[in-house]
């Protein structure tokens, strides 16, 4: 889509640090982390909130969501069990929609966050 920076971005028009890529997704880190891991998974295809996903679109948002362990994994930030069988580490992932949900940039993008805390502005 015309002027949307995320499509710049899946577009290698604008210049970012790709950590993923396959057919349909583009993950890459966040210009302004808010925590040690800070990742965003967009689809190639222009969606612009989650309000605007298609029936024909669940497939797509669930290869979204099922990329969050394989990337959390590669950055060191899966959920490990320890000894006691209690889980240690871990991730948030985060879907922000329209004003009120804090989204930025209009183009449907899956937040990821890992790695010790405290994270800026975030529980
Ligand atoms: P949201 O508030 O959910 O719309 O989050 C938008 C995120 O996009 C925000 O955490 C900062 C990030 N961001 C904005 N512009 C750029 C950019 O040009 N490159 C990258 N890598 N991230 C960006």
């Amino acid at each position: 889509m015309d002027n949307c920076l995320f499509c710049k971005i899946a577009a290698k028009q604008v210049p970012a640090s790709v950590v993923y890529e396959d057919d349909e997704l583009l993950a890459f880190k966040d210009i302004n982390p808010a925590a040690p891991v800070h990742l965003l998974v967009i689809p190639k295809k222009h969606i612009s909130t989650l309000t605007e996903a298609q029936p024909e679109d669940t497939l797509l948002l669930g290869k979204i969501l099922a990329l969050a362990p394989k990337l959390a994994e590669e950055h060191g930030v899966s959920v490990v069990y320890g000894e006691d069988g209690s889980p240690t580490r871990g991730y948030k992932t985060l879907i922000n929609s329209g004003p009120d949900g804090g989204q930025v940039i209009y183009h449907l993008h899956m937040h990821l966050y890992g790695g010790p805390r405290p994270w800026r502005g975030m529980h």
